[in-house]
């Protein structure tokens, strides 16, 4: 019986270690070009840009609760927290927080960052048993002097700071896991199967910007395995004075890039949110390959003048954005789908 996680551990570990691959053709839906020029700004009369949310993946609810708070509170990060937190605590999300799969050995371990419009920035990476790791890290960045604390460190952090820890496991994930050690060979999968990782980015009504970023990480990871998600520059980064960018997918090709890092200073230098996160797209692509479909990476990114553009390796990526009243979830515009 054909199975869609073992030829995941095959196709993927077998293509990092080749890293082939590189295709040039382009395949972009239509509807993006158009939606990723719409910015809502005016920018020549000096006006505000819209408050304006854009998420990874299928995440409307958490794009629009988001904004709702930017509306009524006024700040990006308040409505990239309130709007990650629905996400973290949603069971059926398998890719974050309470719900997201364990790591090979049965263990959810959670990453996450956030970075503020003054360019602060926290992060926890190998959380355990805390349902929020993006207040976590919000508590790092805002009580520490440091940006980043891991592990059982990030943990105690935690409880110190009046988070409870909770059983994060649930029984669908169990199962799955379960499942995977009966058909799986033991050993880390390559590739990530969910695709609801939560990136955020927001500007509020004052044109700042924040970000933030959570994951459980690729499914039945190696204990201790990390990804980019919490690594400030790779999985997120944010500078108020250009724009912001973050990223799903193969951790390891957004780390080994530094995606987010990459799209801004490439917007930094005039390119449009969608033309810096193709060219990010594209960085992976001629240095590691595309190798196969399941190899996804996607980026987000937003300006400081409110305009927006994605872009991934392959097709399947799609992004939530909010903006007014309007909650949409949209095709990215990707490179090639032909393997390299
Ligand atoms: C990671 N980038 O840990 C994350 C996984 C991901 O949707 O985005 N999954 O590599």
């Amino acid at each position: 019986m054909f199975n869609r996680r073992d030829f995941l551990n095959k196709t993927i570990l077998a293509s990092l270690a080749a890293g082939v691959g590189i295709s040039s053709c382009e395949s972009k839906p239509k509807q993006d070009a158009a939606k990723n020029n719409a910015a809502t700004t005016n920018q020549s009369s000096g006006e505000k840009p819209e408050a304006t949310v854009i998420a990874t993946w299928k995440h409307p609810d958490a794009t629009q609760k988001a904004l709702e708070v930017i509306q009524n509170q006024g700040r990006a990060l308040d409505g990239i927290e309130a709007g990650v937190r629905m996400v973290e605590a949603d069971p059926l999300d398998q890719s974050v927080g309470y719900g997201g799969l364990p790591d090979r050995d049965g263990i959810v371990t959670l990453d996450a960052c956030v970075m503020d419009e003054k360019g602060n920035a926290g992060c926890v990476t190998f959380l355990q048993h805390i349902m929020h790791p993006v207040s976590v890290a919000r508590k790092v960045m805002e009580d520490t002097p440091h940006v980043m604390l891991s592990g059982e460190g990030a943990l105690q952090f935690a409880l110190s700071k009046g988070f409870e820890k909770e059983n994060l496991l649930t029984q669908a994930a169990e199962e799955r896991w379960k499942e995977w050690l009966k058909e799986g060979t033991y050993k880390p999968v390559g590739g990530h199967e969910q695709h609801d990782t939560i990136g955020m980015l927001a500007i509020d009504g004052n044109g700042n910007l924040s970000g933030a970023c959570s994951t459980s990480g690729m499914a039945f990871k190696m204990h201790g395995r990390v990804g980019d998600s919490p690594i400030i520059g790779a999985g997120l980064y944010v500078d108020n004075e250009v724009g912001a960018a973050t990223a799903t997918g193969l951790g390891e090709f957004v780390m080994k890039t530094l995606g987010a890092f990459l799209i801004v200073e490439l917007m930094r230098q005039g390119k449009s949110p969608e033309a810096a996160c193709r060219e990010a797209a594209l960085r992976i692509a001629e240095k590691y390959g595309k190798a196969n479909e399941d190899m996804q990476v996607g980026y987000i990114a937003l300006n400081k003048k409110g305009e927006y553009g994605t872009y991934s390796l392959h097709p399947g990526f799609n992004y939530s954005i909010s903006r007014k009243a309007s909650h949409e979830v949209l095709d990215s515009p990707y490179l090639s789908a032909s393997a390299g």
